[in-house]
This record gives C-alpha cells, structure tokens and sequence, in this order.
C-alpha cells in the first residue's frame, strides 16, 4: 500500500484511489456515517471506485478532521460530484433525517462512534447516547420516511460484544458478555438492528468484525501507538513507549480487507449477521516486538506483571513500560474470531497475515516522521 500525507500530518490512503471522472456511475447512493475515520476513509474509497455516489457525515469540529478523506475530496461545483460531505452528529436525530431526506440512500454504512474501549470508561452516558441511541435514531430516520424497503442498512458491530470468554474461537452463535460501556453500547446496537429486521423487514445487517488496522488507524489505539512509537524511537524523536496490559490477545486483521466485507453483506438477497476476522490472535507484547524488530530493534522482556519491561538488546536501554493508568476496570483478554460463515456465504477471507500487517504499518509511519523530520530541518 502507498499512503501520503495530508496537510494535518495524518497518513492518507492512496492506494487505489478513485478518479471520479472515469468511473461510469452505478446509479446507487450510499450514506457512510464516521467517513472521516478509519473505515469510512477506505470505504469510501472502495465505494467511489464501484460507482456509487457517496454521502458522507461528519462531525463538526474546531480542528482539521478530513484528513483521512482529503484525496477523495470534490469541489462542491463539480459537475459530476460523487463525493458529498454533510455536517451532523449522531446525537442529533433532526440532523439524521435531513440528511437521509436529502440523500435518498440505497444503502447505509452506520460507522460513526465514540469507537474507544477506555475512553468509553470515562464517558461512558455520551457513549451510549452516540453508539446506542445513534443507532436507533438512523433506523428511524429511514422508517420515518419510508425507506425501509428501499434502504439497506449496515451496523458497525464488533467483537467486543463477546466480552468475558465464554468460547474460542467467537462466532456469530457465541453468547455476548460485555466488558465496557462502549460495549454495552453497541449491544444494544446490535439488537434493535436485529429488532428492525424483524419488525419492519428492513435490510439490515450486523457486521461483527474483530479489530482491524491499518496506517489509517488512530493513534490511540494499541497497534498504531505502538507503530508510531518504535518509528519515533528508531529516528530518536522518543525515549519510551508506556503500555498497558500486555498480556491482552487479539485478532488483527487489515482495515482495507474488512470494509469489502461490509459492502458484501449488504449485496446479498437476505439481510443476517457475519463475524469477519482472520482466525488468529496475537498478544500486545508479540505485536510491539514485532514493530520493534521492523525497525531493527530487537527487544528483550524482563520481569513481570507491572515490572515488566521491553529492553533493547543490543544496547540494554529500557524502551517499553507498563504503566498501569492504562489498564481497563473491566478487560477482554482474548479475542479469535471464526470467519467461517462469512467465507461461505459472502466468499469473504482476509489477505493480510498480522506479520505483514505490523510492517506496513512501521514502514508508512517511519515515512510520515521521517518526512516531518525533512521539514522541520528545512
Ligand atoms: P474511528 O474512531 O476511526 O472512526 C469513528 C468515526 O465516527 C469518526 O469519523 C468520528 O468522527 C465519527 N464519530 C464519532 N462520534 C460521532 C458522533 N457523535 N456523530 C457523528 N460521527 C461521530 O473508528 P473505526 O473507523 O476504526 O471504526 C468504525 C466503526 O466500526 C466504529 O463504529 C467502531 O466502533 C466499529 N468497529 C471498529 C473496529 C476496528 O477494529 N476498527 C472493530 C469493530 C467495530 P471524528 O473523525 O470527527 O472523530
Ligand atoms: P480495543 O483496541 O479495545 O480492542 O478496541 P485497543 O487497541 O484500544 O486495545 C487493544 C488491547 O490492547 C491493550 N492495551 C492498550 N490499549 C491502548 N489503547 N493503549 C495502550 O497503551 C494499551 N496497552 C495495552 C488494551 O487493554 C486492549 O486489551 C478496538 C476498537 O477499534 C473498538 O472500536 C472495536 O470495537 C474493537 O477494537 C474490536
């Protein structure tokens, strides 16, 4: 994958990106809430590239936000706008219904979230008024005008609905134990999908998909933290990198890989529920190890528990803490999807092995800071 940089630093997908004069139009609108995040940035690339006519959500806000989404960016004058960015939040129902008034969808992508486990711990009403209660004021706006069986629908679900383990590897009939408020949020989530199905017909579809990640990935997350910090580290522009439960195991797969899968769920004649994941889980200590190693750092574990420390060594300097401000109340300590129904049904399987996707991630990171370098020197 190559990636450039926007002007707020962030790390842009190119790869594969959409000349939108070309692409005949399929004829199909699509609304994409949370297009200024991870997802919504490659999979409005992917939808732009299939013909769609694109809406996006965004949030307003004080600072530059549109980074991930700069290079698939329209003059609003263009006379073959495919891409249309609305202003809205996903608290605001009136908002929510203008803009699928406006927009008339065939099919709805519901991305937006406060999408983080530990801040969700500290927010956790705006969490639910976001997440939960988003979700239903989006279905009811397509029921409200009568939508229901023209608009498909897709909820971001995920596989931290499972929770406190109950079974490995998790699939769609695993019962749900969730761990966070952010959680609790999204079962609900979850069910009035299911609900709406049901109740109204409408073509709605959870998908629940185990982490994913990329160089689009935000920084707070554990992958990106870690990828960003040993490229920092490497050109010496950080000391340590501080971690929290090291011990934590999940299912890592690539963020482009995934929303292909989304768009599969809605072009299938029956709306259900799918687990994506890859099917195998690495723990946070292996994944920085691993980022560390791409930068030619090799690094050695001493001690235990909130001693533990990640030691170069070649040259015995401590580079990885724990620091226990990061550990959750409550954790999910391990999560291993089974993909298998979405390999059947949608013939959905990931491509990138976790291996793979730790070294894009080190190699676009190193060329964001080194680039900043360059300009800074200048
Ligand atoms: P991000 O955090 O990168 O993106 C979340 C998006 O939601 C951003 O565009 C954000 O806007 C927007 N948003 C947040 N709050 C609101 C609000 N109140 N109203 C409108 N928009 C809002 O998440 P990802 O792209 O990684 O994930 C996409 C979805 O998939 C989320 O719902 C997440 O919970 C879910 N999920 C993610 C997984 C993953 O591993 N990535 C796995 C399983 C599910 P802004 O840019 O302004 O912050
Ligand atoms: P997660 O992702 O909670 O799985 O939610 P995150 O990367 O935040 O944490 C993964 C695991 O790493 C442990 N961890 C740390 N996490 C963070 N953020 N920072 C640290 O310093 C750190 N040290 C250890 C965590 O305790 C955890 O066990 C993501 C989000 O994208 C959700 O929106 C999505 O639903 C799930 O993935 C599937």
């Amino acid at each position: 994958m190559s990636a450039k940089v926007a002007s707020n630093g962030q790390v842009a997908s190119n790869d594969k990106v959409p000349s939108n004069g070309p692409v005949p139009s399929n004829g199909k609108v699509a609304l994409v809430t949370g297009v200024t995040g991870q997802d919504g940035a490659y999979l409005a690339d992917l939808l732009l590239e299939k013909g769609y006519t694109v809406h996006g959500i965004k949030r307003r806000s004080s600072s530059f936000n549109t980074g991930r989404i700069e290079h698939i960016y329209q003059d609003p004058h263009d006379p073959d706008l495919r891409f249309i960015l609305h202003y809205g939040d996903m608290t605001d129902a009136t908002n929510l219904i203008r803009i699928v008034q406006q927009c008339q969808p065939d099919e709805i992508y519901n991305l937006a979230a406060q999408s983080h486990v530990q801040v969700s711990f500290e927010t956790p009403e705006y969490t639910a008024n976001a997440d939960a209660l988003g979700t239903l004021r989006l279905l009811e706006a397509v029921r409200i005008l009568g939508l229901e069986r023209k608009t498909r629908f897709y909820q971001a679900s995920t596989s931290e609905l499972y929770g406190l383990v109950q079974e490995t590897p998790q699939r769609e009939t695993t019962p749900f134990y969730p761990r966070s408020p952010y959680a609790a949020a999204k079962l609900y989530a979850y069910w009035i999908v299911v609900n709406y199905r049901e109740a109204y017909g409408m073509h709605a579809s959870n998908g629940i998909l185990f982490n994913h990640e990329s160089p689009l990935r935000g920084e707070t997350f554990v992958t990106r933290k870690i990828t960003r910090a040993a490229a920092a580290i490497k050109l010496g522009r950080q000391q340590k990198l501080y971690l929290g439960n090291l011990d934590a195991k999940r299912d890592w797969g690539h963020a482009r890989e995934y929303v292909r899968g989304m768009w599969l769920m809605l072009q299938q004649d029956e709306p259900d529920d799918y687990v994506l994941a890859t099917g195998v889980t690495t723990s946070v200590r292996s994944f920085a190890e691993w980022a560390f190693e791409d930068v030619g750092i090799r690094i050695e574990w001493r001690g235990h528990g909130v001693e533990e420390k990640g030691i170069d060594a070649e040259t015995g300097r401590v580079l990885v803490e724990v620091d226990p401000r990061y550990f959750r109340p409550t954790e999910v300590d391990l999560l291993i999807g089974d993909p298998s129904k979405a390999h059947a049904k949608l013939g959905w399987k990931h491509e990138t092995p976790v291996r793979e996707l730790v070294r894009e991630m080190v190699r676009e990171d190193l060329k964001v800071m080194q680039s900043a370098v360059i300009t800074k020197d200048a």
